[in-house]
């Protein structure tokens, strides 16, 4: 996936912003673009495999809903060791899911992993002991969000991990300013231009509706889940551990 293409997507003036779709344009730079969008990214990735390594246990399921191209399926993959375990990898765009399948069947790990083209919230989820939710809920409809977590609760096992990772935004105007201002600095340092990242804000604005840590905790809480910690943070995007 080194090798992907560079993201230029909005680096020309559009006449008309239409929202943001995971089309197969987006797709060929997709591993480009998060990269250089979401900081901490890579480590977050790296880091959801020991997730797996602590909480898979023999002949439960792994599911990674919203793979898009599979670098969370093939972090958990790598560091898998139980017996009898398998990956689910669920993604409603059909591009993001042919571009998983091929750097699943290149990556030489042994777990099975199924690849299914789907809604999230229509996927049946059951004997789970890991479930991860890496920047997707942000695209599932806010008022739609308390069911499906409902759900992914449900078929989670005693002792399964949800992990959560999402762009956040906060209560105090401040602090959204800083901590926005600073992934806008992260972007530019990318060398996104400020044509490209007003582009794709517009694009995005009413695709990705970011909330609150005070607002996924409670969530979670609600749903069930007896522990909720954060476990990575960086500017306004942060990662979640919630445990049954
Ligand atoms: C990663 N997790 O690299 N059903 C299925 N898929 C969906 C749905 C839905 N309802 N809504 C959005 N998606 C990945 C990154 S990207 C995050 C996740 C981003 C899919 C969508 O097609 C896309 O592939 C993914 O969720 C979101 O760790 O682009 O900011």
């Amino acid at each position: 996936m080194s090798d992907t293409p560079r993201d230029k997507l909005f680096s020309q003036p559009r006449d008309m912003i239409v929202d943001f779709v995971f089309d197969e344009q987006v797709v060929r730079v997709f591993s480009d673009m998060i990269r250089r969008s979401v900081p901490g990214y890579e480590s977050i990735i790296t880091l959801l495999g020991l997730f797996a390594q602590e909480y898979a246990r023999p002949h439960t399921q792994l599911y990674d809903l919203g793979c898009s191209t599979g670098a969370a399926t093939l972090a958990l993959r790598r560091r898998l060791s139980q017996p009898g375990c398998r990956i689910i990898a669920v993604d409603n765009s059909a591009p993001m899911v042919e571009a998983c399948q091929i750097n699943i069947n290149a990556d030489k790990s042994s777990a099975p992993v199924e690849v299914v083209c789907a809604d999230i919230q229509d996927v049946q989820i059951t004997n789970a002991a890991v479930i991860v939710l890496n920047f997707t809920l942000q695209f599932i409809a806010l008022e739609q969000r308390d069911e499906f977590l409902q759900k992914l609760y449900a078929g989670l096992n005693p002792g399964g991990v949800l992990l959560l990772a999402e762009k956040i935004c906060f209560t105090d105007p401040a602090e959204q300013q800083f901590q926005e201002g600073l992934q806008l600095a992260f972007k530019k340092a990318n060398g996104y231009s400020d044509l490209e990242i007003s582009q794709k804000r517009s694009a995005l604005e009413k695709v990705l509706i970011p909330e609150s840590i005070e607002q996924h905790r409670a969530r979670l809480l609600r749903c069930g889940f007896r522990q909720v910690y954060v476990w990575f943070t960086a500017f306004n995007f942060i990662a979640l551990a919630a445990i049954k």
